[in-house]
């Protein structure tokens, strides 16, 4: 059975998960009406990896025979100055989440629940990749200017991204 202030903890990191997914697929609105559909699909599968690192979490929860319980999703921004404004925004908020992975390590620990630090790790070592990406991305978007040319090459990599459900294959 799960400590009930971890699954109060999880349950709010499941909400926070889901709200990134909402970001994430209002950033792809954007890219989309700004005709960079390739930035717009690279969003739109930001939007569905967050949904899945929810999920995860929601199954865990039942897993440990504790309960879910879904709180209401904040509203995310709809609107900014340009590409560059998206990619430090989506860094900035990496950044925010992996203290929040942290902090539920810190309880983890705390109460030292072996079982969800384990769990967490997948976070940890997550939250590495989505700070690479996004600094890399924001990198390439400052280093790009005003090269119209260079932008279309850069959606058009972009455009090749393909989702992969990558919590279930660390669940077998
Ligand atoms: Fe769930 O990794 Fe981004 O927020």
């Amino acid at each position: 059975m799960i400590n009930e202030r971890m699954q109060k903890e999880i349950n709010e990191q499941i909400n926070a998960e889901f709200w990134s997914g909402y970001l994430y697929l209002s950033m792809s609105a954007w890219f989309t009406q700004h005709n960079l559909p390739g930035f717009a699909n690279w969003m739109y599968i930001q939007y569905q990896e967050e949904f899945t690192h929810g999920m995860k979490m929601y199954r865990y929860i039942h897993e440990r025979g504790g309960e879910v319980t879904l709180k209401p999703i904040a509203k995310v921004d709809t609107n900014w100055k340009d590409g560059v404004a998206i990619f430090k925004q989506t860094l900035e908020h990496e950044r925010k989440v992996t203290s929040l992975i942290n902090k539920l390590m810190d309880t983890a620990h705390e109460i030292r629940d072996y079982a969800t630090i384990n769990f967490l790790n997948w976070y940890v070592d997550e939250q590495v990749e989505e700070e690479a990406n996004a600094e890399e991305l924001l990198g390439k978007l400052q280093m790009i200017g005003k090269d119209t040319a260079a932008l279309y090459n850069l959606d058009k990599e972009l455009s090749a991204r393909v989702f992969v459900d990558s919590t279930l294959s660390a669940e077998e």
